[in-house]
């Protein structure tokens, strides 16, 4: 299969984030996308092309305008204030302070347009995030055109960002993009199907109320889990999109037993959907030595997670999520794709 990278996404370079009450070392490197392209190469899975660039409008189909002003001219008002490096959210408007007000101070705006401090944004974020977003979509074109599975080696990563808000390391949402780009390419009824160890609130949140795309997502409880106020099972969908969104949140320490039932029924889900293109959320988090999560999927494991998905016999494009566990990354990465192609 053919997979999609550019250098550049490794222009986002965080060094720091917030974690237990300490600043410790980012977890979220641009190493993690050199590991799986070097496995790629090394098990000779197929040609890895440069992304082609899609512009604006078909972010602006899934983030609304603000946000994307907000992301390009972050830099400029970062550097207005003084900075050169990192920064990190620290207020939100949250319940009992307006949200009907824009402030000015960049300090303000990245409140307006984030959900957590988790995410550090540099001066590159935005280079990094926009040429993420056209890895997914000229992936995504490849299945417009009718390849029956694409890899998108997409980093930063993107199922946590909301229409207007960066969170969980994501910045801009790939798989949404991807997905809205190949309804507006003909797919009538596409399925996201989220495996990353936390939930995809996101691409929850983009879809709620669509009946057109149906969100599926495999992940930790998000009562013990990042990010916690999304995620749980009574969340159905709403409007047109009632029934179209399912959660499997799982206790921690789930191992393959448990999570490949809860596969096997959101495959069933995807197939009773009358789904006709599939994009799977690629998170390789679930992974026993993953070191910011809690389930325990082993690296033979992801070979039969591509296997059961290759089931489906969907066109299928893949795009990278989370996964920290770096050297083991492109290993876990490409047993899922080489399940998929072997199945
Ligand atoms: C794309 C993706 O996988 N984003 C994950 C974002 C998770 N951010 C919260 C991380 C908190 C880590 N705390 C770890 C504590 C270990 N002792
Ligand atoms: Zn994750």
């Amino acid at each position: 299969m053919k997979s999609v990278f550019s250098e550049r996404q490794l222009l986002h370079t965080p060094s720091k984030e917030l974690s237990d009450g300490e600043m410790r070392a980012a977890v979220e490197l641009p190493a993690r996308a050199e590991y799986v392209r070097d496995r790629i190469l090394e098990v000779g899975l197929g040609d890895i092309i440069e992304p082609s660039a899609f512009g604006r409008a078909p972010l602006e189909r899934v983030h609304t305008k603000d946000y994307l002003d907000f992301m390009e001219g972050f830099r400029a008002l970062h550097e207005a204030a003084g900075r050169t490096g990192e920064a990190f959210p620290f207020i939100w408007p949250t319940h009992g302070l307006r949200s009907d007000v824009t402030p000015r101070h960049v300090d303000g705006l990245l409140g307006r347009y984030s959900f957590d401090a988790g995410t550090p944004i540099g001066p590159m974020s935005w280079e990094a995030a926009k040429i993420s977003a056209d890895t997914a979509l000229t992936a995504a074109k490849m299945i417009a055109q009718g390849a029956p599975v694409a890899f998108a080696l997409c980093r930063p990563p993107g199922h946590h960002a909301m229409t207007d808000r960066f969170g969980g390391y994501c910045f801009l949402n790939n798989a949404a993009i991807a997905a809205q780009y190949l309804r507006d390419e003909g797919a009538e009824r596409v399925t996201i199907l989220d495996v990353d160890y936390h939930h995809g609130n996101g691409t929850q949140q983009i879809f709620y109320e669509r009946g057109d795309v149906q969100f599926l997502s495999l992940h930790a409880d998000p009562a013990d889990e990042f990010p916690y106020f999304l995620g749980y099972a009574d969340e159905v969908g709403e409007g047109e999109g009632e029934g179209c969104n399912f959660n499997w949140p799982m206790p921690l320490g789930t191992d393959w037993s448990g999570w490949s039932a809860s596969l096997d029924e959101a495959c069933a889900r995807a197939a009773s959907f009358g789904t006709d293109t599939l994009v799977v959320s690629l998170g390789l988090d679930p992974f026993e030595n993953d070191p910011i999560s809690k389930f325990k999927l082993v690296s033979d494991d992801f070979i039969r997670v591509g296997e059961r998905i290759a089931k489906l016999g969907l066109p299928t494009l893949f795009v990278m999520e989370g996964g920290y566990a770096i050297d083991a990354l492109g290993v876990n990465c490409v047993n899922v794709l080489s399940g998929f192609e072997g199945a």
